[in-house]
C-alpha cells in the first residue's frame, strides 16, 4: 500500500532567495498571499551567497544596490565602500531579510528538482531534491540570470589530484591560495576580480584566456561617512532618479554622438569618463557607443592605449586586447590592478584561441602545444549558462508534459520575459527577455517583482484560476525583443547574451534592451488594458477581467 503524504499548499511558491526572491516573498506577503520560498543554498543572497571568491565585488555603486521600499532599512544600513565586496553585500541581504522577517517563509537547503503543471487542478506540484512535494497556484522563479555555472566540457578533471573551484560555487570556508601554483580559466568579470586579488599571494599563476575583455578601472572605492550620510538624506530623490534611467545605474548617457565632435573634444570626454568611477565609462559615454561601430571604435582605440600603457610586454598586451568585439558588446569588467598582474614574473598568459586545452591531467593542464603545466589549484571562472540555464536545469513540465528545456531548445520563448506559452501560472522574474538582468539588478528586478506580485494579487482577488500568455502574445514579444537587440551592436558579438559562451547552446538573444521607465510605464498600461496577449480564466473556464 502506498502511503499518501499530505502536500502543503501555498498560493505562491518562490524559487530562489536572492535579492529578487526576497523582494518577492516580502511583496507577496504584504499583498495578503500565502507564500513559501525554496532556496538551494543554506542562506539568503543568491549570487552573493554563491560567488564568494576572493575579490568578488559590486560593479554598481553600493548605495544604489538596495531595496527601495523600506525606509528603515535605507536609514539603518551604512555601506563602507563605494563598490562593496561580497561579504558586505551578503551581510546587507541578511540584514534586510532579518528586518523584514523573511527567513521564516524560506526553506533553505532545498533545491527544486522539478515542477509539474496539474491541468485538472490548475496547480503546480513542486518537487525538491529530497523528493518532498509542495503545491501552489502560482509558481514564481527568482533563480537569477547568472547562476547556473558553466563548466568546460574538457575531459580529465576527475584525474586532477589538486583542488578545483568554480567562482560561482565558491565554498563557504577559507580556501588557502597563498604560495600555491594556481590556474585560472576565464577572463570575464569574475576572472578579472579573482586574478587581480590573488596575484600578490600565489607562488605562480597561469591565466587561460579564451577571449580578452575590455576592462576599465573601477575607480575610487572609498565612501566617507559624510557622503553616506548625505546619500541617506537624499535617498528618495536618488531612487526616483534611478527609476528614470535606462538600466538603473547612476550614470546617464551623453546625448551627443561620438561622431559629431572633433578629436580633441572626443578625447577630452574620454579622459573625463576614464577618471569617473564604475560603469560611467560605459553608461555615460556618447549616445551611439552601443549602436555605431565607428563611435565604438573611437572608444576602443582610447581604451587600448590605456591598456598598452600599463602592460610592459607589448606582445602580452596584444593578447589582452580584444579584437573580435567592441566595448560593451560583452559585459565590460571593472578592475583595479588587473593589467599590472601581467607584469609579474610569476604570471603566465595562455591564449586558448591559438593553444587550446587538450585535457586536465593528474597534475595540471595539458594544452595543444604539448605543454603540461602543473598546478595545486585550478579556478574555473568560466561563467554561467546565462538567463536560461537556471530555469532549464529544473525539470519544468507544462501542459501535455512539454518540458521547458525542449520548448526553449532553439532559444527562449516568452511574453514580457514573464510567462511562457504552455506553462500557465508560471511567472519568471529576472530571466530571458525581461528587464531584470544586464543592468543594475535591484533597480530593474524590482520592476519585475512589482509587476508579478501585483498581478498575482489581482488574480487572487478576482478568483481567477489561470493566467497564461497566448502564442501570439509570445511571438509578438520575441519579435519586439529581437528588434530592440538589432538596433545595437550586441547580436554581432559572441557573448552570454547570445548564448554563445556555452558549448552546444542555441544562438539567440536572451536579454532585453528596453529602458527601465518605458518598461515600467508599458507594464502599467498592460495591466490597465486587461493584459492583452494573456489568457486569464476563472474556475468556470470563462475569461476573467482583472480589477485595475
Ligand atoms: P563571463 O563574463 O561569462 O566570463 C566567463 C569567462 O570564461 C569568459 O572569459 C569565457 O570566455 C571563459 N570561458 C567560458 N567557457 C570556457 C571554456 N570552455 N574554456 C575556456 N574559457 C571559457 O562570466 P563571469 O562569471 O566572469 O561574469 C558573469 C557576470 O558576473 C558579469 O557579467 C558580472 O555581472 C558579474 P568567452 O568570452 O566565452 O570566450
Amino acid at each position: 500500500m502506498t502511503e499518501t503524504v499530505a502536500r502543503p499548499y501555498y498560493q505562491v511558491i518562490v524559487i530562489g532567495a536572492g535579492l529578487t526572491g526576497l523582494n518577492t516573498v516580502y511583496k507577496a506577503r504584504e499583498l495578503g498571499l500565502t507564500v513559501r520560498c525554496f532556496e538551494a543554498g543554506s542562506g539568503v543572497g543568491g549570487t552573493w551567497f554563491w560567488n564568494r571568491y576572493p575579490g568578488a565585488r559590486l560593479d554598481s555603486e553600493s548605495y544604489t544596490y538596495v531595496f527601495d521600499f523600506d525606509e528603515g532599512i535605507l536609514a539603518d544600513w551604512t555601506w563602507t565602500e563605494r563598490f562593496a565586496q561580497q561579504p558586505e553585500v551578503e551581510a546587507y541581504l541578511n540584514f534586510a531579510a532579518d528586518r523584514l522577517d523573511l527567513k521564516k517563509d524560506i526553506q533553505f537547503n532545498s533545491r527544486v528538482r522539478s515542477a509539474t503543471w496539474r491541468e485538472d487542478e490548475n496547480l503546480w506540484d513542486v518537487e525538491l531534491e529530497d523528493g518532498s512535494v509542495a503545491r501552489c497556484q502560482f509558481l514564481v522563479t527568482s533563480v537569477g540570470f547568472l547562476s547556473a555555472p558553466n563548466w568546460p566540457r574538457t575531459t580529465g578533471l576527475d584525474d586532477f589530484r589538486g583542488e578545483h573551484y568554480h567562482t560561482g560555487l565558491w565554498p563557504n570556508h577559507q580556501v588557502d591560495l597563498a604560495g600555491k601554483r594556481v590556474a585560472v580559466i576565464g577572463t570575464g568579470a569574475s576572472g578579472v576580480q579573482i586574478i587581480q586579488t590573488i596575484a600578490p599571494e600565489v607562488a605562480s599563476m597561469t591565466v587561460y584566456q579564451r577571449t580578452p575583455n575590455w576592462c576599465s578601472p573601477v575607480g575610487d572605492l572609498t565612501l566617507s561617512a559624510e557622503e553616506m550620510a548625505a546619500i541617506k538624506r537624499d535617498y528618495p530623490q536618488l531612487l526616483e532618479f534611478l527609476r528614470n534611467t535606462v538600466s538603473g545605474f547612476l550614470h546617464t548617457t551623453d546625448p551627443r554622438s561620438a561622431l559629431e565632435v572633433d578629436d580633441e573634444e572626443r578625447t577630452a570626454k574620454f579622459e573625463e569618463l576614464w577618471a569617473k568611477p564604475g560603469m560611467a565609462k560605459w553608461m555615460a559615454n556618447f549616445s551611439d557607443i552601443a549602436m555605431n561601430e565607428q563611435a565604438n571604435a573611437y572608444w576602443c582605440a582610447f581604451v587600448e592605449a590605456k591598456i598598452r600603457a600599463r602592460v610592459k610586454d607589448q606582445s602580452i598586451a596584444d593578447v589582452l586586447i580584444p579584437t573580435d568585439h567592441g566595448f560593451g558588446q560583452k559585459r565590460p569588467p571593472l578592475e583595479i590592478n588587473y593589467y599590472e598582474v601581467y607584469n609579474q614574473e610569476n604570471v603566465d598568459l595562455v591564449d586558448l584561441r591559438v593553444n587550446p586545452i587538450e585535457r586536465f591531467t593528474e597534475s595540471g593542464i595539458l594544452t595543444a602545444d604539448g605543454q603540461e603545466r602543473e598546478f595545486d589549484v585550478i579556478v574555473f571562472a568560466t561563467g554561467f549558462d546565462a538567463y536560461t540555464g537556471a530555469l532549464t536545469r529544473i525539470d519544468f513540465r507544462g501542459r501535455d508534459g512539454v518540458t521547458l528545456k525542449d520548448y526553449w531548445a532553439d532559444g527562449p520563448r516568452t511574453n514580457w520575459g514573464i510567462q511562457v506559452y504552455g506553462f500557465p501560472n508560471l511567472f519568471i522574474e529576472v530571466g530571458p527577455h525581461n528587464k531584470g538582468g544586464f543592468c543594475n539588478v535591484p533597480r530593474c528586478s524590482e520592476q519585475n517583482v512589482d509587476f508579478v506580485t501585483r498581478t498575482l494579487a489581482k488574480l487572487a482577488e478576482s478568483e481567477a484560476v489561470l493566467m497564461e500568455t497566448s502564442l501570439e502574445g509570445e511571438e509578438a514579444w520575441i519579435a519586439h525583443v529581437n528588434e530592440g537587440a538589432a538596433r545595437t551592436l550586441l547580436p554581432k558579438a559572441d557573448s552570454f547574451l547570445m548564448g554563445s559562451n556555452v558549448e552546444g547552446k542555441a544562438r539567440a538573444f536572451v536579454g532585453y534592451i528596453g529602458a527601465l521607465p518605458d518598461v515600467t510605464r508599458r507594464a502599467e498600461e498592460l495591466a490597465d488594458a486587461g493584459y492583452p496577449g494573456f489568457l486569464i480564466l476563472g474556475s468556470d473556464g470563462n475569461p476573467v477581467r482583472l480589477a485595475t
